[in-house]
């Protein structure tokens, strides 16, 4: 039998805070009809149904809460990579429903929205959900990948959804889940089915955010846990004076987790994405700039270092994009391509591409050209978490600095190691901050469905503040949506959120880096804390702070 650890214990009687416009009755207050970030036009063709409608905020009622005449059932779904709160999710769904009728019930699909497909369920009672609170993970449930688009799927969700008087269902996911949240709330009101879809945002990555959004539940958590191993390495680093550490953290497309850790930790270089594409710098200028930092550092006599790789890079310097686009469109043209040999795969890519993606192609070491041709995931998007780009950037740095060497440009030792943090922090218990969020979100959720709402994300804002001041209502997802080329054709997608080169995170890491290079001024922010005093406990991310102050 599993043992409760003594934390998981006590945490477990930890009571998320919740916004105070949801400590009672509550009544919707409807905002302006709304539009979507792009592709107006398009977008609306799309969502006849659910395109344009109101923004909706949560404030106190006057009137105590009157149960609510009918009980109703609710699914819930876990779409995608683990993220640390969802847990805390589904106890804030299923507190919010039990408080507007305490016969409400709430039923789980089981690994992700395969389960809703597959009518793989079971229902959540307060046993089994008392166990899950504060806990990090998805395993109440599980979690999966499976993309929710085709009616055919949506019929057979449709059958469980009926059979069991279901009258929504919640997915928590990311911008993906969330698109496919939007077509099934579409979907079902154009059939004229009373269904609701509510989406709650969820991805460690952070790039689920705009105004409304502001900032994906999981972020907080994982990028305390990878700040922490990253200052016991900086500590590492600093006390043996022999290693550069290279770190690769994930993020599959922005870089929003990297710029995290390096404002909470300081070192030496940091790689941000969405810098590079900006500045057209093709791999070989990374290395470049690279080199001037270990060159510079050695000829103070420091040969080591820490540097922060995000996992998304290799889509974002421009030749690499050029290629993977084209990979994207080939690979989606030719499901045959699968079962070649490694040799025929690379042949058959070589013949097909054009002449410069081509040449780009040939020119990379046969391991990371191999691991751009590997299965994409459900949505069409290349896994980079299997893409060693660490290892590539190190190799490449190091014939570099033997070049410098030779030239007598570069007089030290070069010694590299290299990790990967990601999958260490997606399922950590959640900070206060995401356990108070993310069962806000849940309990928001119930409310939405309670007032009737369909196509809508849970909203939960103003977070730098203390959390009685935290504002709740729904965002139409529409409203988020434009369209774009993926897996060789246009689709309306919810726009992901990249570092913005003029915001304030990107410029206060940006007005230090040349500091954190030469000097060696590493931060170490230590475990996250469950218990103690405020400021220990209960601050939000540095992108966040940033952003808000
Ligand atoms: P979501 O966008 O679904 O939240 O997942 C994010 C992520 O953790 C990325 O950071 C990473 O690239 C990817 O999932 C890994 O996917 P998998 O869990 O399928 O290995």
């Amino acid at each position: 039998m599993a043992k409760k650890s003594v934390l998981q214990q006590k945490r477990a009687a930890y009571q998320p805070k919740l916004p105070a416009a949801l400590w009672g009755a509550v009544k919707a207050v409807k905002g302006e009809p709304t539009q979507s970030v792009g592709d107006q036009e398009e977008i609306q063709k799309l969502f006849p149904n659910t395109y344009g409608l109101p923004q909706l905020t949560f404030e106190k009622a006057d009137s105590a809460p009157a149960e609510a005449a009918c009980a109703f059932n609710v699914g819930v779904i876990l779409s995608g990579g683990q993220a640390p709160g969802g847990h805390n999710v589904i106890s804030g769904l299923f507190d919010g429903l039990k408080a507007i009728n305490k016969d409400n019930r709430l039923y789980g699909f089981l690994m992700g929205p395969g389960g809703l497909v597959d009518h793989n369920y079971m229902e959540l009672t307060a046993d089994i959900i008392d166990d899950y609170r504060n806990t990090g993970g998805f395993d109440i449930i599980g979690s999966g990948r499976t993309k929710l688009e085709k009616p055919e799927q949506f019929e057979k969700g449709l059958e469980i959804i009926q059979q069991l008087g279901i009258r929504a269902v919640v997915i928590i996911g990311g911008d993906d889940s969330n698109t496919n949240a939007a077509v099934l709330a579409e979907y079902y009101k154009a059939k004229n089915v009373p269904v609701q879809v509510i989406g709650c945002p969820k991805t460690i990555d952070g790039d689920l955010k705009n105004e409304l959004i502001e900032t994906s539940f999981g972020f907080d958590t994982a990028t305390k846990v990878y700040g922490e191993v990253i200052g016991n390495i900086e500590r590492d680093c600093n006390s043996a004076k022999k290693y550069w550490h290279f770190i690769k953290l994930m993020g599959r497309s922005a870089s929003h987790i990297a710029l995290e850790c390096a404002l909470q930790t300081q070192p030496n270089w940091c790689i941000i994405s969405e810098e590079v594409e900006a500045k057209n710098m093709n791999l070989n200028d990374i290395v470049d700039e690279l080199a001037q930092v270990v060159a510079a550092r050695a000829a103070k006599g420091d040969n080591f270092g820490t540097v922060l790789i995000p996992e998304g890079l290799i889509e974002f310097i421009p030749t690499m994009k050029a290629l993977i686009a084209e990979l994207n469109d080939m690979l989606a043209a030719n499901p045959q391509f699968a079962s070649l040999s490694a040799a025929e795969q690379r042949e058959f890519v070589l013949s097909h591409l054009n002449e410069v993606n081509a040449a780009t192609f040939a020119s990379l070491p046969m391991g990371v050209a191999r691991q751009l041709t590997l299965d994409r995931d459900p949505h069409g998007n290349v896994q980079v978490s299997l893409i060693e780009t660490e290892k590539l950037l190190s190799e490449m740095l190091g014939k570099r600095l033997a070049q410098m060497k030779k030239e007598g440009k570069y007089v030290g030792k070069f010694a590299a190691l290299h990790h990967f943090f990601g999958y260490e922090g997606r399922c950590a218990d959640p900070s206060n901050f995401d356990a108070d969020y993310c069962y806000a979100l849940g309990y928001n959720a119930a409310q939405l469905i309670n007032c009737g709402a369909t196509g809508y994300m849970s909203s939960v804002r103003n977070l730098t503040k203390p959390s009685a001041q935290w504002v709740a209502g729904g965002i139409p997802i529409t409203m988020m949506m434009n369209m774009e080329h993926r897996n060789g054709k246009n689709k309306p997608v919810i726009k992901k959120a990249l570092v913005d080169l003029n915001g304030k995170p990107f410029k206060v890491f940006a007005s230090h880096r040349e500091e954190w290079a030469l000097n060696t001024c590493y931060s170490y922010p230590g475990p996250i804390q469950y218990f103690g005093p405020e400021e220990v406990c209960d601050q939000p991310s540095r992108t966040l702070y940033y952003e808000q102050n």
